[in-house]
């Protein structure tokens, strides 16, 4: 059978269990997924040249990280060129890209110094997101940001969320696309704190500060990203879940942000997602995998990647989740990371899309948990596959290995070459 027959092979066997599978294919390629430039450069950036700092860590030395904006740039059109559907470009600000010579602290930071970005942006037709970078800076004092007992510490880096605010805005205006822009520090402590109120009132109080910076609801969305713990931060985070909960329920407008990577090992996200729901408009979310930590590694089709996928497409929440990737491997060729967890995704969507939602809720509803658990298990052999290789050739992308050969290629040509 060539791929066509493929298709209509499978196209029936889905229809059968009440699935049609061409307006799922047609709806995937218009859901904007956020792709984050950090992942071609192991979260580097390119005002600073001291470490990773806030308690993340990229773990390897695989050769050709990107080094400069053009690089990046490069690499992640490659990237992009084996992803199907729309992507939205996730930026940092410690990516801002500065003519020779100049320099703007984070404090400082102006639109002109994205216009780069924006030029790449739109003409690849992508909406921009965005996140002031709290870590990674000699202005982080004793680990902490926005919740410093110092002064000085705190105002410049309320500043600098400001500074991003006019940035988002800048990127909504300049793409047509709302800007989700995402506050997370990793302020925090290793040992036991004394206090633990103080840090997180003067947190709630710089977040309050950076948005009472004017800016228009429609077009920037600010969030506020949650953790558990960080390396050399594991007794005490400042932005902990009920924080972050508590702090955007009290803010309208302003979207909780949850990461996959951020909770105790034994939660899951697929179940966060509803509770959520039934309180907020607009919800924002960090996909990733953590391997009994915040390892953010690689995103793969996973029973949790798929149940969160599903978790949005079955509660009709597309509009209402803004979906980002969140993870940095620097073991392994970075391009082909990007699109193995891209990928990932979208096939989790797909899934959760050519899944009999309405069948399998009125089983539940009808207290017939054998045959719910009966057709749950049966739809785990559906010839996915198939419908998933349709929707790569409709995209116009090779649905075989072939991305990956052009990928090793890439590796000699220009990775390997590179200084
Ligand atoms: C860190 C958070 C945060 C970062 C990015 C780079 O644990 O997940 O979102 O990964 O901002
Ligand atoms: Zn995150």
């Amino acid at each position: 059978m060539n791929q066509a027959e493929r298709y209509e092979w499978a196209r029936e066997k889905y229809g059968a269990m009440g699935v049609d599978t061409d307006p799922a294919i047609s709806r995937l390629k218009e859901i904007p997924v956020s792709l984050h430039c950090w992942q071609g450069d192991d979260v580097t950036g390119f005002d600073h040249d001291g470490p990773l700092t806030g308690g993340i860590q990229t773990t390897g030395n695989y050769p050709g990280r990107a080094k400069n904006p053009e690089e990046l740039m490069q690499d992640m059109d490659k990237a992009m060129s084996f992803m199907p559907g729309r992507k939205k470009l996730n930026l940092h600000a410690s990516y801002a890209v500065f003519e020779d010579g100049e320099l703007a602290d984070r404090d400082r930071l102006e639109p002109k110094h994205f216009a780069k970005w924006v030029e790449f942006a739109r003409e690849r037709k992508m909406g921009i997101d965005f996140n002031p970078t709290f870590f990674s800076h000699d202005k982080v004092k004793d680990g902490l940001t926005l919740s410093s007992p110092d002064e000085e510490t705190r105002k410049f880096w309320i500043a600098h969320g400001k500074a991003c605010i006019r940035i988002s805005q800048y990127f909504a205006q300049e793409t047509g696309v709302p800007c989700v822009m995402n506050i997370w520090t990793g302020d925090g402590y290793k040992d036991i704190p004394a206090d633990r109120l103080g840090p997180r009132m003067r947190y709630r109080d710089s977040i309050e500060q950076i948005l009472s910076e004017p800016f228009d609801k429609k077009l920037v969305k600010p969030c506020v990203e949650s953790k558990v713990f960080g390396i050399g931060v594991e007794s005490y985070t400042a932005g902990s879940s009920e924080f972050a909960l508590s702090f955007a329920a009290f803010h309208e407008g302003c979207l909780p942000l949850m990461d996959n990577g951020h909770y105790h090992p034994t939660e899951f996200v697929s179940d966060k997602i509803s509770a959520l729901l039934c309180f907020y408009p607009e919800i924002a979310l960090h996909i990733t995998r953590p391997v009994r930590w915040d390892s953010d590694h690689v995103v793969l089709f996973d029973d949790e990647t798929r149940e969160m996928a599903k978790e949005i497409v079955r509660n009709d929440a597309l509009k209402r989740v803004h979906m980002a990737l969140d993870y940095f491997d620097a073991g392994i060729n970075r391009i082909s990371a990007w699109v193995v967890g891209f990928n990932s995704w979208q096939k989790a969507l797909l899934n959760a899309l050519c899944t009999p939602n309405q069948m399998l809720k009125e089983l539940q509803d009808n207290n017939e948990m054998t045959r719910l658990m009966v057709m749950q298990e049966e739809m785990k052999t559906m010839p996915f596959g198939d419908i998933w290789a349709e929707y790569l050739h409709q995209c116009g992308i090779s649905s075989d290995r072939k991305w990956f050969d052009e990928i090793m290629e890439y590796e000699k040509e220009v990775l390997l070459k590179r200084r």
